[in-house]
């Protein structure tokens, strides 16, 4: 898919304060620091659009960017960040929680897993509350220029597996890096997709 333009639009402090739910809408989570904004960024060949940080945190609101005057990116706040209150992480909970479960537009929620590590508790369980929330997600790897290939396939093989053991069907995942632009191709035909889904509801069922 060709951008032709991205804009910021708007951060939101919940989900009501959100733009109008009138375009198809694609979330990016995952732990702080995994490289959400960055690959942001990366599929969207805007290097300035979302703010990226060494430091774990950075992104605190829900903030909304639209893609070729058509569609929304959302860059969200990362789950398990420890240098923040107890009732500061609760209130970023709630605001995710509410966003994901409510934004009618939302399309797929991108979860994004750092490739360098073994799977995670904390990612697991994020996915699990996914699936028991019912809203439609993908996976995606990052960071895969700073491991070599094979503890990449190695940690993504082993995420899979541990996902086996509870999911009947696994959702797509893809491999990425921001730094090498890795995986842009095959993320951004799902939105064309997923995009069109939008328009073009299946009514059969
Ligand atoms: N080598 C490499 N570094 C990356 C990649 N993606 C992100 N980073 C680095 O990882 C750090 C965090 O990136 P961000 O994109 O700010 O991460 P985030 O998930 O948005 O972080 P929060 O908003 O704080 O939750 C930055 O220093 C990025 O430069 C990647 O694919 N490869
Ligand atoms: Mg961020």
């Amino acid at each position: 898919m060709q951008i032709n333009s991205s804009e910021y639009i708007i951060s939101s402090p919940d989900y009501l304060q959100c733009p109008k739910a009138d375009k198809p809408e694609y979330a990016f989570i995952g732990r702080s620091n995994v490289g959400k904004s960055s690959l942001i960024n990366m599929l969207c060949n805007n290097e300035k659009l979302a703010k990226t940080s060494g430091t774990p945190g950075k992104t605190q609101l829900i903030n909304h960017f639209l893609i070729n005057r058509q569609w929304y990116v959302v860059d969200l706040p990362g789950y398990g960040f420890a240098k923040v209150s107890q009732s500061q992480r609760k209130k970023w909970e709630k605001m995710i929680e509410d966003y994901l479960r409510k934004r009618e537009t939302l399309m797929n929620v991108f979860i994004l897993i750092d490739s360098r590590h073994a799977p995670q508790k904390i990612d697991l369980e994020f996915v699990d509350q996914l699936g028991k929330w019912q809203i439609p997600f993908s996976i995606v790897f990052t960071k895969s220029d700073k491991e070599n290939q094979r503890t990449v396939s190695a940690n993504v093989k082993s995420f899979l597996n541990k996902m086996r053991e509870t999911w009947q069907f696994l959702p797509e995942h893809f491999v990425t890096s921001a730094v090498k632009k890795t995986g842009r191709d095959k993320i951004m035909l799902r939105i064309a997709e997923m995009n069109k889904e939008f328009e073009q509801p299946n009514r059969d069922e």
